[in-house]
């Protein structure tokens, strides 16, 4: 029903609708509509009620609530159904239970903050308050364990563009799992997979993006898309062109053709043909980035001439 009052009052924009009139369209008590009205002023929306004129949304919270990512999203796979928490330890572990109890590919976790955010290998994320977006899509693709990779690669193209597309900065990707701008990391990516040998049952997409986040809050070698935009960046416009991205992404990875997120990936990539130093099982590899292959991994030719593929790691750019 609260959907259904926000629905009318965003088509009906900068008008005022009686309880009256409300309570018509919807089929139900004008004590009723009062009630939802309350609802909603309780998550936050600014709703103006005027003697004689009526209700009027004024003002939509900035929080990442299900009904908002959702409106008009149409999409028919990802983010089909929006959880969306106030806090959690990690939105991976949330949706890796989803994943466990059997719910339809695509559920996505929403969190306004997060008290335990991972990276890769149990390193930290740093997940302020209502100033981020932490999320996470589960997936159930029909692939081999050793192709989880193409997620992630499918994924830095989804939110390389969602960023390029609303707000214009050049977002660039540096394998295999961050976003950065200006040099600086804005998002980063991490995959993790529920599997037996030579089967993936699910997987779980997470994605941290400092969005309006102060720089003060993040490690050195990070920005915020508000630091580097010098204005706010609406969080549910984002989350909502992530999601469509993701959708398009995912669906021309069902249909065989990697080949095209390969292509974009190779584009925004920002290590190719550079000389870079990668960290990888404490190992210390160093060359210069040829490629990407058709994995998902990171060609390398080493010094001593010799090529080789590299699955993970963590780069550093040498000079
Ligand atoms: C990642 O790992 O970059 C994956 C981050 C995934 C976070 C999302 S949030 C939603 C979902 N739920 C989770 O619990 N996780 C996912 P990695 O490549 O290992 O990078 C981790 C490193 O990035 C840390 O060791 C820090 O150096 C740095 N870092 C930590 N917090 C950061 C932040 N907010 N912004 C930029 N860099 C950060």
């Amino acid at each position: 029903m609260d959907e259904k009052i926000l629905e009318i009052f965003r088509t009906r924009k900068d008008e005022y609708i009686s309880g009256e009139d409300l309570s018509q369209s919807l089929n139900v008590s004008r004590t009723a509509i009062w009630k939802h009205i309350e609802t909603l002023r309780e998550e936050g929306y600014d709703i103006a009620a005027y003697p004689h004129l009526g209700y009027k949304l004024i003002a939509t919270p900035d929080k990442l609530l299900a009904q908002e990512i959702l409106w008009h999203l149409g999409n028919k796979i990802i983010g089909k159904k929006i959880y969306s928490y106030n806090e959690v330890n990690s939105t991976n572990d949330i949706a890796y239970k989803l994943g466990e109890a059997g719910f339809e590919e695509g559920a996505a976790v929403f969190s306004e903050g997060q008290t335990q955010g991972r990276g890769r290998l149990s390193r930290k994320w740093i997940s302020p308050y209502g100033s981020g977006i932490y999320m996470s899509v589960l997936l159930r693709p029909n692939i081999v364990p050793n192709e989880a990779p193409k997620i992630t690669t499918l994924a830095a193209v989804s939110v390389a563009n969602a960023i390029r597309k609303l707000t214009n900065l050049d977002a660039m990707i540096k394998w295999p799992n961050d976003i950065l701008v200006n040099n600086k990391k804005v998002a980063g990516l991490l995959t993790e997979m529920s599997a037996e040998l030579d089967l993936t049952k699910f997987i779980v997409l997470g994605i941290g993006i400092n969005v309006n986040t102060a720089p003060s809050l993040l490690p050195a070698t990070a920005t915020s898309l508000k630091k580097e935009l010098k204005n706010n960046v609406s969080r549910i416009e984002l989350a909502r062109r992530i999601l469509k991205e993701l959708e398009s992404n995912y669906i021309l990875f069902k249909e065989n053709k990697f080949n095209k997120i390969l292509s974009i990936y190779k584009s925004l990539s920002m290590l190719l043909l550079k000389r870079v130093r990668i960290l990888c099982h404490n190992r210390k590899i160093e060359g210069q980035a040829l490629d990407i292959d058709s994995t998902g991994a990171l060609v390398i030719r080493l010094d001593n001439g010799f090529v080789q593929n590299i699955t993970t790691g963590d780069v550093i750019m040498a000079r």
